[in-house]
């Protein structure tokens, strides 16, 4: 066994309540049957964290000595409870992605630690209430885990990069000469189209490479600093080194510094330095299949939103650093960044119809479109939601992989994947031309459906989950690095779940089994979080930037008459500060939800008016089942408890130019924003908003928990406790009528807070080096993973494939 895997054992074991627990229950029989004869007595088959919690808070007041036992810490570590009348299976999460599970036979008191497999056995039986299937398949990825370095400390997690940096670089420039040879082969193999840059045939080993740093350096030191490359050249080729050293003769300089520190003794800075500045990153594929992709009205459909904003953003981002690295280190090259999506024939005044549409802002990027094909080869014509996707996928890599190679001339340097279908192509794309994968989930449905998994059967068909989890599972695992935007998405809080944690173990029962999914200490994940444009999103207190022109429009959403299928209510006091939310009408987005918190909340409704952008206020007007129950439960809110002088409701889509100006004439009035989705991944207009300088309340579930810094920039909202959110926001203007600093101090907080954190340029530049980082390391060690994706074909081929092709296209 290796010693990494050891090491790994050694810390699953220590700090484990389960010992201690076990010999409660023995010893404490009766306070224990107390309390599980009284989580029985509730008669639902599963609870979860906050059922558990509630329950805990209930038994204590009851039985005070409860409080301080090991019993009441394990309730409170519990993250999931499995009960049928006599047994009790109990999902421990001790911190975070560290899992235990213990059963508990009712009758004799017993308690025992169970494996995941058995503990997910016992909860697909609790589910289905049929027998167990032995030949189940189970997936496990762990026995691949066993070579490869992972973190240790949570807080490590999502910094992958650095600690490979650290770690290897260590191991290998200790291996004596190892690593040194390595980082030559690594530097003498790139080329662009037919031009060979950094080194030539004439450094054979390590040995002739110092020797040719020093001799390149010496006459480099007397020239005068801005001397450009060209003049350089003449002298550095026949020692062996081609353009991507610099651009001029002090850049060249530094960067053979670099080399020659790292040669001497490497340090992980220097390394992430140096390989930060190798021209590997010519051109980008994006992939985001799913379509409907375009550059205005990208919000046509109910399930295109933030991730096209998203993209639009980073790739202009992108194109700006892999320009100024290019032209930095003195290659003249075009950068190219190519957005892969689906055509749709039928386009309804979109450009979702062109092959072809450049993207504005960006020198050379563009929107590659190529249509999803049926099994016979014809094109399909309508929009279909991301949900039923899955049978055009396979098809649609191949022939974006053709369309991409001729648009390109050559295979791209980097794939990027989109949500679960962007990620499963980028996922075949990547490993049919050899080229590294990043994926960006944006969403995992997953977590944001309660037991999407468990009873995956019931939602099959509008959602077929089956598919998508199947597909998440692969492509996390093919990745060779993956994108978060936040911390909590991939391992959660003390108290929550992460998204990527959630794929370490669940069941689908009749499907498969997965006891190991994903491992979120793995060092492929990486944090960087977007950002919003400042060239929209800028703080309202910038007067000569702000957009006057639309100051009439916007008055008019605002306040004028309502506009059949346009808009619903009028405010009556337009002197009251108004409270903003602007979301895609999905149930998850929680808008109706918001409506109704303020429908009851009489002292609220006193205090401010409520603006809200989303959807349609016709119902016809939408195409989406769940957007429609929506709209129609908004109307009836309104109607219900007379909203119409309190709440202006827009049923519009904002381009982004008017959302920009729209959330800072929120703030002229001394507004605020409200966030109060049930779950959100991430969260742009919550970033949007604080940019502007919008005080802001926001879902304590999901991203907005980890933008907003609770008191200081902004504050989060239980959306399943409306009453407090609603009671929060009131103690927010009630403290603003008194002093009116109180206003302006969070809104300073708040756009001092994005400034910090979250912003395209810090992006773009971590991107830029990760990319290069991994791709090192990919190439000198053995991080290309060969039985893992072994594996992963068969079980895409035995599981994904016929999964998607049962469903009717
Ligand atoms: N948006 C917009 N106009 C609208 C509604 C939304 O431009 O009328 C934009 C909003 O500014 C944000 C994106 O749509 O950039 C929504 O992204 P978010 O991450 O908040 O949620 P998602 O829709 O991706 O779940
Ligand atoms: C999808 C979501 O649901 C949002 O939470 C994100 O902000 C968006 O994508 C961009 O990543």
């Amino acid at each position: 066994m290796s010693e990494i895997f050891l090491e790994q054992r050694q810390e699953q074991s220590t700090g484990s309540l389960v010992p201690e627990l076990i010999a409660f229950v023995r010893e404490q029989r009766n306070l224990t049957h107390r309390v599980f004869h009284w989580l029985i007595g509730l008669q639902r088959p599963f609870l979860l964290h906050s059922d558990v919690a509630d329950a805990l808070a209930h038994l204590c007041r009851d039985d005070p000595e409860l409080g301080p036992t090991v019993l009441a810490r394990a309730l409170e570590q519990c993250q999931e409870v499995t009960l049928t009348p006599s047994w009790i299976y109990l999902a421990l999460r001790r911190r975070v992605a560290r899992w235990e599970f213990v059963r508990l036979h009712i009758e004799t008191m017993d308690a025992q630690p169970v494996s995941v497999a058995e503990y997910l056995a016992f909860k697909e039986r609790t589910a289905t209430g049929g027998p167990e299937d032995p030949w189940g398949l189970e997936i496990d990825m762990s026995p691949f885990y066993r070579d490869q370095f992972k973190l240790r400390e949570e807080g490590s997690i999502g910094r992958g990069v650095e600690f490979l940096n650290r770690r290897l670089s260590s191991r290998l420039f200790e291996e004596l000469g190892k690593g040194d040879r390595r980082l030559l082969n690594f530097l003498r193999m790139h080329s662009h189209r037919g031009q060979v840059l950094m080194l030539n045939d004439t450094i054979t080993d390590v040995a002739g490479l110092r020797n040719a740093l020093r001799q390149a350096l010496l006459p480099l030191r007397r020239r005068a600093a801005s001397t450009p490359y060209e003049e350089l050249a003449p002298d550095l080729r026949p020692l062996g080194f081609e353009p991507g050293w610099g651009c001029d003769a002090a850049r060249v300089r530094n960067t053979m510094g670099l080399l020659l520190d790292i040669l001497e003794a490497p340090s992980p800075q220097t390394i992430e330095e140096f390989l930060g500045r190798i021209p590997m990153i010519f051109s980008i594929a994006i992939l985001s299949p799913h379509g409907w992709f375009g550059q205005s009205n990208v919000l046509g459909r109910p399930d295109t939103g933030g991730q096209v904003v998203y993209i639009l953003d980073q790739v202009r981002a992108l194109e700006r650093e892999m320009r100024a690295r290019l032209a930095e280190q003195g290659i003249d090259i075009d950068p190219e960044v190519i957005v892969i999506t689906r055509l749709i024939p039928e386009s309804e005044g979109t450009t979702s119809d062109q092959r072809i549409e450049p993207i504005a802002g960006t020198q050379n990027a563009r929107i590659l479109r190529v249509p999803f094909r049926n099994e016979n080869g014809d094109i399909l014509p309508h929009w279909i939601s991301r949900f039923h996707i899955w049978p055009y996928l396979e098809r649609f890599a191949l022939d974006a992989e053709t369309e991409l190679l001729a648009e390109l001339g050559d295979r791209p340097d980097l794939i990027i994947g989109n949500y679960s279908d962007g990620n499963l192509v980028a996922s075949l794309m990547s490993r049919r031309l050899g080229v590294s994968q990043c994926n960006i989930a944006h969403a995992l449905e997953k977590t944001k459906y309660l037991f999407s998994d468990l009873y995956w059967r019931d939602n099959e068909d509008r959602y077929h989950f089956s598919c998508q989890f199947t597909a998440d599972l692969i492509a996390m695992n093919t990745a060779d690095f993956i994108i978060t935007s936040t911390y909590q998405e991939i391992a959660g809080t003390d108290e929550s779940l992460g998204q990527y944690e959630s794929y370490m173990n669940f069941t689908m029962p009749g499907l498969y089994r997965v006891v190991a999914g994903v491992d979120v200490y793995d060092p492929k994940f990486n944090i960087v979080s977007p950002g919003a444009d400042e060239e929209i999103y800028f703080p309202f207190t910038e007067t000569e930037r702000r957009l006057a022109h639309l100051h009439g429009e916007i008055e008019q959403l605002i306040f004028g008459e309502p506009v059949p299928g346009q808009s619903r209510g009028q405010l009556q006091d337009r002197d009251k500060p108004l409270l903003f939310s602007m979301a895609r009408l999905d149930r998850i987005k929680n808008i109706g939800g918001l409506v109704d918190w303020y429908a009851r909340a009489p002292e609220l409704r006193n205090r401010v008016n409520l603006v809200v952008v989303a959807g349609h206020v016709d119902g016809n007007a939408s195409g989406d089942d769940e957007e429609r129950e929506q709209i129609d439960y908004i109307h009836y809110l309104m109607n219900t408890h007379g909203l119409d002088g309190q709440v202006r409701w827009l049923g519009v889509h904002l381009d982004k130019f008017l959302a920009g100006e729209f959330y800072r004439c929120i703030a002229d009035h001394q507004g605020a924003f409200v966030q109060p989705a049930l779950f959100e991944a991430f969260g742009l207009t919550v970033v949007e908003a604080m940019s502007c300088g919008l005080p802001t309340f926001a879902t304590c579930y999901g991203g907005p928990s980890e933008i907003i810094e609770h008191g200081l920039s902004g504050f989060h909202i239980d959306p399943n406790h409306g009453d407090q959110a609603a009671a929060l926001i009131l103690e927010f203007f009630d403290a603003c009528s008194q002093n009116p600093a109180h206003w302006q101090t969070f809104s300073t907080a708040a756009m001092a807070r994005v400034q910090e954190r979250y912003t395209w340029r810090r992006y773009a530049e971590r991107m830029m080096t990760l990319s290069r980082v991994y791709g090192f390391w990919k190439y000198v060690t053995d991080l290309e993973r060969a039985e893992t994706s072994r594996y992963l074909e068969m079980f895409y081929t035995l599981k994904l494939r016929p999964l998607a092709k049962a469903i009717q296209g």
